[in-house]
């Protein structure tokens, strides 16, 4: 029996397991948790994840956890997604701290108050311009790093670069835009074209 990862649609947090496991073949039993009608608030969920939080995964022999970019890391083991040099795998643990600590935290929930729950948009407006203002100085670090380079660690594409693309590429749906980052958008063209990235729906489907 494979693992089964529990996600959410629309969700760049749980496309990154979502794509590890489509980039390399590994078998996924996916089970959608909608948390815009609650599910993931629910007794059902939480006796299975009590943090309530996706993705989330239980493995083939019942163990759980927790974290996209744990996930991704668990799910790319013994792939080629996983550099093969201590040092680059520890570059690769740093840039998915750095997406969860100067990316995913702003854009994750300009794009959600702006593209997926629009209603609360007007509401929500100064904390959306706080969040889009605090995307700034993680994406021009990021696009210092990737000038000059194809992908976030060493020469191929690899989990960080999964990790890092989770919400980036979802920026301008959060009103954040890219032009001002050339080498990011350079970057998403091309970790599309070489993990030939479907679309979010069908990774994670509705
Ligand atoms: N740091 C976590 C964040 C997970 C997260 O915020 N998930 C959202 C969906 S993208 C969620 O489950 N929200 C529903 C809730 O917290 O009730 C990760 O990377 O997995």
């Amino acid at each position: 029996m494979p693992d089964t990862l529990y996600y959410t649609p629309g969700s760049g947090n749980s496309l990154k397991p979502a794509l590890v496991a489509h980039h390399t073949g590994r078998p996924l039993h996916r089970v959608r948790i909608d948390v815009l009608a609650g599910e993931s608030r629910q007794p059902a969920f939480l006796a299975i994840n009590p943090r309530g939080q996706l993705p989330y995964l239980v493995t083939s022999d019942g163990q759980g956890l927790g974290e996209s970019n744990a996930i991704a890391w668990y799910l790319a083991e013994g792939s080629a997604l996983m550099p093969a040099q201590p040092l680059e795998r520890a570059q690769a643990v740093q840039w998915m701290i750095f997406e969860q600590t100067a990316l995913e935290p702003f854009i994750s929930p300009a794009r959600f108050f702006t593209a997926i729950l629009p209603g609360e948009r007007e509401a929500r407006a100064a904390e959306i311009a706080a969040w889009q203002a605090a995307a700034q100085p993680g994406l021009a670090r990021l696009d210092a790093h990737l000038t000059g380079r194809d992908f976030v660690v060493g020469r191929q594409v690899s989990v960080a670069d999964i990790a890092v693309y989770g919400y980036t590429h979802l920026a301008e749906e959060g009103g954040i835009g890219l032009a001002a980052y050339p080498a990011v958008q350079t970057w998403i063209a091309q970790v599309q074209r070489v993990l030939q990235v479907p679309p979010l729906d069908r990774l994670l489907p509705a």
